[in-house]
């Protein structure tokens, strides 16, 4: 009974996990130490490169795609943000984040998108990404999703490695990190040369209220995920997402696209 209840307010599935289901005996088997992970290497934003961790006698190598802007959003503005966020319903997701998705309905399994009840990015966002389409590496980014996701310690939050769907996404993701510092893990399953042995991993630290963009091959090359031993308390990031050319003028999509760009900057979405 006890193991029942606490299922109910887990949104795990498959093989996700987080601290309320695995105390259930239906999970125990998928319990593994996934999350007590090691880093060979740390990401340097001032020379964008990958450089070993203490103990790892490989090389630094150049770490192209990812981009920090520190203090993106003031203190005022992350209290304004949680605080709004907070007065919609999170829901419960997988690995034990909760969520709030602002986006078209998407099957990504069969390629197929259709407006739901899409109402458009929330108000609040309307100034973030204004300031965002100043800086060069996010000139024209204009998204049509932000998704909202709630990590916290005490039920084990953490997002497995994975890469962002291509069909419909464009080159860059965008999330704005708020509450408390992370760390974002890049991955590699298999090394290249002298690291062929096994998976490679780059630590990316991640400071409160900084933005993180990944492209190129930090979006397409290497997968992204945030462990569990790298959520200290709370902590809560919005991800925007852009869409790919089909969905753009010229694209197969363009109408589609076209759609939901429009829907997209009335800023008058509410969580889905
Ligand atoms: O929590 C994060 O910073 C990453 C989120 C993410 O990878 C995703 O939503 O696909």
């Amino acid at each position: 009974m006890a193991d029942k209840q606490k299922i109910l307010n887990c949104g795990c599935k498959g093989i996700r996990t987080c601290l309320i289901c695995e105390t259930s005996n239906e999970k125990r088997h998928l319990l593994n130490d996934k999350h007590l992970v090691h880093y060979d290497f740390r990401y340097d934003p001032e020379s964008n490169l990958a450089v070993p961790c203490e103990g790892n006698v490989q090389c630094s190598f150049p770490f192209p795609g990812v981009f920090l802007w520190e203090n993106f959003v003031s203190e005022s503005e992350e209290k304004e943000l949680v605080t709004k966020m907070d007065q919609d319903v999170w829901r419960a997701s997988q690995s034990g984040r909760n969520k709030q998705d602002y986006g078209p309905k998407v099957n990504f399994k069969k390629r197929r998108m259709r407006l739901g009840g899409y109402s458009g990015l929330p108000a609040v966002s309307c100034k973030l990404v204004d300031r965002m389409s100043t800086e060069p590496v996010l000139a024209g980014f204009t998204p049509v999703e932000q998704c909202n996701l709630d990590y916290s310690p005490e039920r084990g939050s953490a997002i497995d490695p994975h890469f962002d769907d291509s069909w419909l996404w464009g080159e860059r993701l965008v999330t704005v990190n708020l509450l408390s510092d992370t760390v974002v893990t890049m991955s590699l399953d298999r090394g290249w040369g002298d690291m062929g042995r096994g998976e490679v991993r780059v630590a990316v630290g991640l400071p409160r209220r900084a933005l993180i963009v990944l492209y190129g091959e930090a979006r397409h090359r290497w997968k992204h995920a945030v462990y569990r031993n790298d959520i200290h308390s709370r902590r809560v990031c919005c991800t925007f997402r852009e869409l790919s050319a089909e969905f753009l003028e010229g694209g197969a999509q363009e109408k589609m696209g076209s759609e939901v760009l429009n829907i997209a900057s009335s800023f008058r979405g509410v969580p889905l």
